[in-house]
């Protein structure tokens, strides 16, 4: 299968992490090719810079018909609805992924993020995919996003600290990670604490090959229907869908 992940920030070595993270999971026969938009945020920190990733994001799904999935490769799920009504194959999102595969192993998980302003979005996705009862907590690490990628910065021992503070407090039982830059630590966190520690990348890839393997599709009965054909104005024009789509 032909595996499309986009990372919806405009950062090409985060995305090069995330595809190496990919190929490191992937089955014999998938192909990954990891993308991000040229335009939007440099990283996706709270709402404002979601809504700006997402046009970019969904250009790049767009100028794929050939791939059997994507995956959107950025914690908050960014743009995941619209996504899903634009294509025909399936859209897994690296939150929703990680956190199903959590509650497969454990009755409790904590997700730890980024940056505070990072938390209230991705409680609002616990809730929204039904996980409000076994998702104890997110917690801020306090690490910028662009942060992971720099070797000298304390961002690992921050966000082990922050497991330790989940176990504690939590009582965590597996610990889903709030970012896809985060994507190579999960094995080392993993071992060091001694609990299952998820990477959402990793986990969409496996749910997308999944669902490819079954022959299943997004359902277009009802809120993923396709968009329907309309005038767009101005420099969204573009983003216009016609019937041919
Ligand atoms: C992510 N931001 O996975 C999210 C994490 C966050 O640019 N890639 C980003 O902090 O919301």
């Amino acid at each position: 299968m032909h595996l499309t992940i986009v990372n919806p920030n405009t950062t090409a070595s985060m995305t090069r992490t995330i595809g190496e993270a990919a190929r490191a999971v992937a089955a014999a026969g998938t192909v990954i090719e990891a993308v991000n938009p040229d335009h939007g945020p440099a990283s996706i920190e709270g709402y404002y810079d979601e809504v700006y990733s997402i046009p970019g994001m969904l250009e790049e799904m767009r100028a794929r018909p050939a791939s059997d999935a994507f995956v959107i490769a950025c914690f908050d799920d960014t743009g995941l609805d619209a996504a899903r009504s634009l294509m025909a194959v399936p859209v897994v999102g690296i939150g929703e992924a990680a956190m199903h595969m959590a509650t497969l192993l454990a009755t409790k998980f904590t997700v730890v993020t980024t940056l505070a302003v990072s938390v209230p979005a991705l409680e609002h996705n616990v809730h929204k995919y039904g996980f409000a009862h076994r998702c104890g907590r997110v917690r801020a690490c306090e690490v910028p996003v662009l942060e992971l990628e720099n070797p000298a910065s304390d961002a690992r021992a921050r966000i082990s600290a922050e497991i330790a503070r989940a176990k504690a407090e939590d009582r965590a039982e597996a610990i889903v990670l709030g970012c896809a830059g985060m994507a190579d630590l999960a094995a080392a966190l993993s071992a060091e604490h001694g609990l299952p520690v998820i990477d959402g990348v990793a986990a969409a890839v496996k749910l997308a090959e999944s669902l490819h393997a079954l022959g299943l599709r997004t359902s277009k009965v009802g809120g993923y229907a396709p968009p329907r054909p309309k005038t767009y104005r101005g420099r969204f024009a573009s983003a216009a869908v016609s019937t041919d789509d």
